[in-house]
């Protein structure tokens, strides 16, 4: 059932008309706060823009493209993320990724759109695409998340097709692990497996998405951060958008991506949100830091950026002006 659909049944009810009513006015009062970005910045090359988690020139050719003609940041984020999970090569998310410690290839994705709306998939398998499929989730059901089978059904009644996720290298890998290992999911501070991808159009509106095979090797069952709106991606197109790799079990402690923008809310940049958020990681008592990772990536409506993380092994890549650059991120941990 569409989203509109099943609002519009549930105002055939006392109770729908007054949720539909507060829904409307609610709605009405966003449209009035949130400030049109003006020409201006189109004009002087700070919008349209986007940023990724990672090296992934590819994924933000592919958004820039989209959004240099027209297109919004949610279809450019989602087509930007679907280039590497399309890459098997990249052995880190959608085909080709690398597996659970049983062998199989499991993913999590998520989208955000400009009015809140979002849709996640979990522990999806045998589906290239999960980042569309999460989409799918957000514009064709009433829900947010599905999970498993259910998640995989869906998507063949949407018309994706079933796929081998587990290419040779990606066995072969497992394989050569599974030697060594002493049969404990790694978490391993250079292994990343996840592209996060944040976008500003030439209306000023924000979208994000994310999408991953999550850790490699990690125990089946295993969900992070990364499908977990609020954790692994959070977009409000009032202030800004924020998204997470690394460590998810770390980011969900402390609902990563939606402290990034309420911070920013707060008034701190992009830079000072993602620094204050890792640091909030950092300085818990007991924590292990030092082996593992989280970094991550912001923009805010001004179309200004941040990113941060815990060790040297993160970067960004930035879409803007028709620059696509990769930059090594700062980090905490230098000593
Ligand atoms: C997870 N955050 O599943 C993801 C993994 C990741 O770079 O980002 N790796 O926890």
């Amino acid at each position: 059932m569409k989203r509109r659909n099943f609002i519009k049944n549930a105002s055939l009810t006392g109770v729908g008309i007054a949720v539909g009513s507060a829904l409307a006015s609610c709605a009405e009062s966003k449209k009035e706060a949130i400030t049109p970005i003006s020409e201006d910045a189109v004009q002087k090359g700070t919008l349209p823009l986007v940023i990724a988690t990672w090296d992934v020139k590819n994924a933000t050719a592919k958004a820039w493209e989209v959004l240099q003609s027209g297109g919004t940041a949610l279809d450019a984020v989602e087509q930007g993320c679907m280039i590497e999970e399309a890459n098997e090569k990249g052995q880190s998310v959608g085909k080709g990724g690398l597996p659970d410690r049983d062998g199989k290839v499991t993913l999590d994705a998520c989208i955000m759109n400009k009015e809140g709306n979002c849709g996640s998939v979990v522990y999806l398998q045998n589906i290239t695409h999960a980042v569309s499929v999460a989409r799918k989730v957000m514009e064709e059901t009433p829900h947010v998340m599905l999970a498993g089978k259910g998640a995989e059904q869906f998507a063949y009644d949407q018309g994706f097709q079933k796929e081998n996720l587990l290419t040779e290298a990606s066995k072969k890998a497992w394989e050569d692990w599974q030697v060594k290992s002493e049969y404990k999911p790694i978490i391993n501070i250079e292994n990343h497996d996840t592209i996060g991808m944040l976008a500003i159009d030439k209306n000023g509106d924000i979208s994000g998405a994310c999408t991953t095979s999550g850790l490699a090797y990690k125990m089946a069952g295993r969900v992070g951060d990364s499908p977990i709106i609020g954790s692994g991606l959070f977009v409000d197109n009032e202030v800004g958008a924020a998204v997470a790799t690394g460590l998810g079990e770390e980011v969900v402690k402390t609902v990563g991506s939606f402290l990034v923008v309420e911070l920013m809310r707060q008034g701190k940049t992009p830079q000072e949100a993602c620094e204050e958020a890792i640091s909030r990681i950092v300085s818990k008592p007991n924590s292990d830091y030092k082996n593992f990772q989280v970094g991550y990536i912001a923009i805010n409506k001004k179309g200004e950026t941040g990113y941060f993380a815990i060790h040297q092994y993160f970067s960004m890549t930035k879409y803007q002006a028709g620059n696509n650059e990769n930059i090594q991120s700062e980090y905490f941990n230098k000593s």
